[in-house]
């Protein structure tokens, strides 16, 4: 008997929505990041039941609630090690993490490291409008140290700024990139490199805060192209970086090693992981 294959049907970018309507200030560069990761979603045909984004806590990790695929919304800081959990278990899932510069470089920043250097194919995706927004505007590791807005440091933090691209490259990320939330078909192509790459892929996105960095409508007259690259030479990459006024974007820097994978040839039962867990 002939077997008919059923279609898979197309997907276009609205597909990839949920119903759930962003709760998000208006004018919040969250907007522009969920857009450009259905388009991509949609531009690499990506089945929902197959992709998977992982967050943690921010208004910037809300974004998996957004959409129609499989999503985990966790604990904060803790978006990196739950999405290399499931890769390790599920290697056939696309897994994306998302989340914000405060869940992701402060209290996230040891897992940033090691997923760096470990070299999953994860993509990381990294919204940062440099303030904790979700906890009504606190100093994150990128606030500028002279930022005096916040009643927790009227005086500034007096602190030099975390730089994500410098901290990635150092801990061994095969994919950098920066992309602006105000150039939604240059996020667009970068997520889509991104999600191809194979191995970590470490996405930075100038994702402005309206509400309590208002002041941040002057980065689409700021941003600019990286001087030269992209790079597969660290050395170079890093030449790039050391002269980074922090709003260059497009990808930085892209290399080939070899990914960490679980020595597990079968993805993992849940039957099987529950049985481990027994008491
Ligand atoms: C263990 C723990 N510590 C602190 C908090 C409070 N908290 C919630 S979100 C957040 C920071 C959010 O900032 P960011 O990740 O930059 O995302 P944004 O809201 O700016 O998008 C903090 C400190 C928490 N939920 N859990
Ligand atoms: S507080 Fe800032 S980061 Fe949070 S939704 Fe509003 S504009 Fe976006």
């Amino acid at each position: 008997m002939d077997t008919v294959a059923a279609a898979v049907p197309t997907l276009r970018a609205k597909d990839y929505k949920s119903d759930i309507h962003p709760v998000w200030c208006p004018g919040c560069g969250h907007f522009a990041v969920l857009s450009a990761l259905t388009k991509a979603a949609a531009h690499l045909s990506l089945r929902k039941e197959e992709l998977v984004v992982v967050s943690g806590i921010g208004c910037s990790s809300r974004l998996p609630a957004y959409l129609g695929s499989y999503g985990f919304h966790g604990v904060h800081g803790r978006a990196l090690a739950v999405g290399a959990g499931l890769k390790a278990a599920r290697p056939d899932l696309t897994v994306i993490v998302a989340g914000g510069d405060g869940d992701g470089f402060s209290i996230g920043g040891n897992h940033f490291l090691h997923a760096c250097r470990r070299n999953m194919d994860i993509t990381y995706v990294v919204m940062d409008n440099e303030v904790y927004g979700m906890t009504k505007g606190q100093a994150s590791p990128t606030t500028q140290p002279d930022w005096t807005r916040s009643k927790l440091t009227p005086h500034g933090t007096g602190v030099r700024r975390f730089p994500p691209a410098a901290i990635a490259l150092a801990a061994g990320a095969t994919f950098i990139a920066r992309g602006f939330s105000g150039d939604p078909s240059g996020l667009t192509k970068l997520l889509v490199g991104a999600i191809q790459h194979s191995g970590f892929s470490f996405l930075q996105v100038l994702s402005p805060c309206q509400t309590f960095r208002p002041e941040q409508k002057t980065w689409k007259t700021e941003v600019h192209p990286w001087s030269t690259g992209p790079t597969d030479d660290a050395a170079e990459a890093a030449g790039l970086i050391l002269s980074d006024d922090g709003r260059a974007v497009g990808l930085l820097f892209g290399q080939r090693l070899p990914i960490w994978h679980s020595d597990s040839a079968e993805p993992a039962r849940l039957r099987d992981i529950e049985a481990e867990f027994q008491v």
